[in-house]
């Protein structure tokens, strides 16, 4: 049996842990099935508990946008372990890092780091309203900022893939203060601002969505964006947790010429190990504690060994910028391709791409939104999930995510993925 392994370690898990994960999308409740578990991963591929290979279009997630174990980054890791791995003090990588994002992130002076995106979104949020003085803020429906409670109103990723709107240990004084809006809908933005002028500390957006699947802003969202928070005084967040140092070096800021207040980042900062950040102009950032008021704090927050691992990342991003034109490339192949295969099969389909990012959604309709997200045909893309796993491929088990392409990814990759959804049915 092709999954043996991986189901005799999930029944086991399920004794132990809730679900049997340690983060619910990959209990694969969605998709159905059993969650493949995976030994080890280098390049392109990822290699599970029974021996089999598959090319992998999750990459952690976003982070591993070199591909795994990639021997530089390996190599810092190791010379840092034997250094020691956590001193909770201050040391000259954090800095090193620090200029380094600064360097490349338009508009940002300083940064905070902490230990995953989660974190880096609660803490600019808290910032915001420090800083403002106000309660409020603006999130969108199928946006998904991490697991914080005031996140967790109509959220995209898990919280979508459940179909759960609402979740139980958020209190009513939380939700109250987050307003949810309708993702590339500005008119719905503006009638918000206008009703709530005064109490608004700040609006949270993923510049391109990816955790209701992937969607890309319409011309004019984020200037308009950009403008209301302006006129009405309150803090523009780019939640770049899946777009930094992903899009671009300067992220969706870059591709776009947009500037925010205050950047969020996960993932691709941490090249694979756990680091989140958040980033803004000086005013704002020396509201932070030890200098400002408002409290933040970690005890592995710039830990050495996250540190080395991201710095390295980003350095080899910075030597190799062709890199981001490298993986743009694959991902446009890539879809073109499987839009040319599910027309020849006459399958509805949609697929959304940008940069390095894609999505395929089983539906009629243009998916620019929340609402049209969940038009697409779940048994679908079930169906087209366990075909291309059978046939070596891992994609993110949820159509509410997105596909992460590295530069690992080339033309025998590529050339496997096509011929398995040449051989997919609904
Ligand atoms: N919510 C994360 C992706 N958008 C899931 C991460 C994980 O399960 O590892």
């Amino acid at each position: 049996m092709r999954y043996q392994r991986s189901s005799a370690l999930f029944a086991e898990a399920q004794i132990y842990l809730p679900g049997g994960v340690n983060s619910p999308v990959r209990a694969f409740k969605g998709i159905g099935g059993t969650p493949i578990f995976i030994e080890k991963a280098k390049g392109a591929y990822m290699y599970d508990a029974d021996g089999n290979d598959y090319v992998d279009f999750i990459n952690s997630w976003g982070p591993m946008i070199l591909g795994h174990a990639h021997p530089r980054v390996t190599q810092a890791i190791i010379e840092q372990v034997e250094k020691g791995t956590s001193y909770g003090t201050p040391t000259e990588l954090e800095t090193e890092i620090a200029k380094l994002v600064v360097e490349s992130v338009p508009g940002i002076d300083m940064v905070r780091f902490v230990n995953s995106g989660t974190e880096a979104c609660m803490s600019a949020i808290r910032l915001a309203r420090g800083f403002t003085g106000r309660d409020k803020i603006i999130k969108f429906a199928g946006c998904y900022h991490g697991h914080s409670d005031s996140f967790l109103i109509e959220a995209g990723s898990g919280v979508a893939t459940f179909g759960k709107p609402n979740f139980p240990g958020v209190t009513q004084g939380t939700a109250k203060d987050t307003l949810l809006a309708n993702y590339n809908d500005l008119e719905n933005v503006k009638a918000i601002f206008e009703q709530n002028s005064s109490e608004i500390a700040a609006l949270i957006l993923e510049p391109v969505a990816g955790n209701m699947g992937c969607i890309p802003p319409q011309e004019g969202f984020l200037e308009g964006l950009r403008e209301l928070c302006t006129q009405h005084g309150a803090l523009l967040i780019f939640d770049e947790v899946m777009t930094g140092f992903r899009l671009a070096m300067g992220g969706a800021q870059e591709l776009f010429g947009i500037q925010a207040d205050l950047v969020t980042f996960g993932k691709v900062i941490g090249g694979g190990l756990p680091v989140g950040a958040f980033a803004g102009r000086k005013e704002i950032m020396e509201y932070l504690a030890p200098i400002g008021p408002v409290y933040q704090a970690g005890t592995l927050s710039g830990n050495p060994l996250a540190m080395r691992a991201g710095l390295t990342t980003l350095q080899i991003l910075k030597e190799n910028p062709e890199y981001f034109e490298k993986v743009n490339q694959s991902t446009l192949a890539l879809g073109e391709e499987i839009n040319n295969i599910l027309i020849e099969k006459g399958i509805a389909h949609q697929i959304n791409l940008i940069g390095s990012m894609l999505s395929v959604f089983f539906t009629e309709t243009d998916v620019n939104d929340f609402e049209t997200a969940k038009t697409a045909h779940n048994s679908n893309f079930n169906k087209f999930y366990h075909h291309l796993l059978q046939n070596g491929v891992y994609l993110p088990p949820s159509s509410f995510e997105t596909w992460f392409i590295s530069t690992a990814i080339g033309y025998d990759e590529i050339e496997r993925t096509l011929s398995a959804i040449e051989g997919f049915e609904v």
